[in-house]
């Protein structure tokens, strides 16, 4: 299943690689598990995902070390590589940098961090998005690159500017800092709220791929792949839909089990036991007592 070289490393070349590389969202180990399986190159451990899933709301609520506990369990149960939201890093430098040390430490392959401060407002609710400043926010990526190894460990800068209602030249003016920050930054993840591509690409084109891009269409869903590709995008996030398909997928079990006090006409359309047991390796287990038990 694993490759010998690092999950850090598999993740630098997909996010380097002129070819346009699609992250999934994942938020547990099961859910790690059924990304890995569908074929996905690289997850995506979203901060909004992992938070809701374990009841908490997306204004870091949850601390980090609970973050680097389900990470952890996603990269023994999918064996890719694993890009963490860091949110905002938790605090200052400091905050951030012991917070990618155990993520590195737990087998996670890259952490992205947002020019936000602590504690960050998912970047879809309301309008209070208050940015970092840009020195300070330069030397949370620093202290993050001088803790953990270059080439070992992805470590992408994203910028907030248009959530926050700025316009091109504050994005462009972030990004830049970031990428010549002497911080061994390896993308810019650059983030929008609007219904259509359009300040993300006017971004891509002012860019011209000084460092990847990454980008995260939950809102501008309905752009074509295609166009990501033509705009030179490197990496694009489905961010949150494991998690959201989760919510639609309990609630209307929920509701049938409820309403007809029985599982009879839910059997069909929920996974068989013996696809679960597949979906975890019981096999392995058997093939294993044959050699140690015996
Ligand atoms: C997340 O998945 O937690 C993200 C992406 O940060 S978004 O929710 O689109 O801000
Ligand atoms: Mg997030």
């Amino acid at each position: 299943k694993s490759s010998k070289l690092s999950l850090g490393y598999q993740l630098l070349k997909l996010i380097k690689s002129e070819e346009l590389t699609f992250l999934m969202e994942a938020h547990d180990a099961l859910s790690a598990a059924i990304v890995a399986e569908a074929g996905f190159p690289a997850i995506w451990a979203s901060g909004f995902s992992i938070s809701t899933s374990l009841g908490y709301r997306d204004v870091n609520e949850c601390s980090w070390t609970q973050v680097v506990d389900v990470v952890e369990r996603m990269v023994d149960a999918s064996c890719k590589p694993i890009l963490v939201d860091g949110d905002s890093g938790f605090g200052n430098f400091n905050n951030a940098r012991i917070f990618s040390k155990k993520l590195f430490e737990r087998g996670a392959a890259g952490i992205c961090i947002e020019d936000k401060v602590f504690p960050k407002m998912n970047s879809f609710v309301g309008n209070r998005h208050p940015l970092a400043d840009i020195g300070e926010f330069c030397g949370r990526l620093k202290a993050i690159r001088d803790t953990v190894p270059k080439d070992e460990f992805v470590l992408i800068a994203r910028t907030e500017a248009f959530i926050a209602g700025q316009g091109i030249d504050e994005a462009l003016d972030r990004a830049h800092a970031y990428a010549y920050a002497n911080a061994g930054v390896d993308g810019i993840l650059i983030h929008s709220r609007r219904h259509e591509p359009n300040e993300v690409f006017a971004f891509s084109d002012a860019w011209k791929n000084r460092l990847p891009l990454v980008i995260v269409p939950t809102k501008y869903y309905t752009t074509p792949a295609s166009e990501y590709k033509n705009a030179g995008i490197s990496a694009a996030i489905w961010a949150n839909h494991n998690m959201r398909a989760a919510v639609n997928a309990m609630r209307s079990i929920c509701q049938v089990v409820l309403k007809e006090e029985g599982v009879k006409n839910v059997e069909d359309g929920i996974a068989d036991l013996s696809e679960v047991f597949s979906l975890l390796d019981y096999d392995e287990l058997d093939i294993s007592e044959g050699i140690y038990l015996s």
